[in-house]
């Protein structure tokens, strides 16, 4: 069986991306980090990885 979690810093699951958003001033609800989840996971596997986690960041008015 192959490590498949050679790299865990290389995609975002959703505490991550809590923990990430939190660090920001804007507080971010719960139902806000549920739907980056949602419009961010593009393949549906539950996480955001790097790709994803670019086009979402361009979705993102800063
Ligand atoms: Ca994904």
């Amino acid at each position: 069986m192959k490590p498949l979690q050679r790299n865990q810093d290389g995609y975002l699951d959703r505490g991550k991306l809590e923990a990430i958003l939190g660090m920001t001033e804007e507080t971010v609800s719960t139902i806000e980090i549920d739907e980056l989840m949602r419009d961010g996971d593009k393949n549906n596997d539950g996480r955001i990885d790097f790709d994803e986690f670019l086009k979402m960041m361009e979705n993102v008015p800063v």
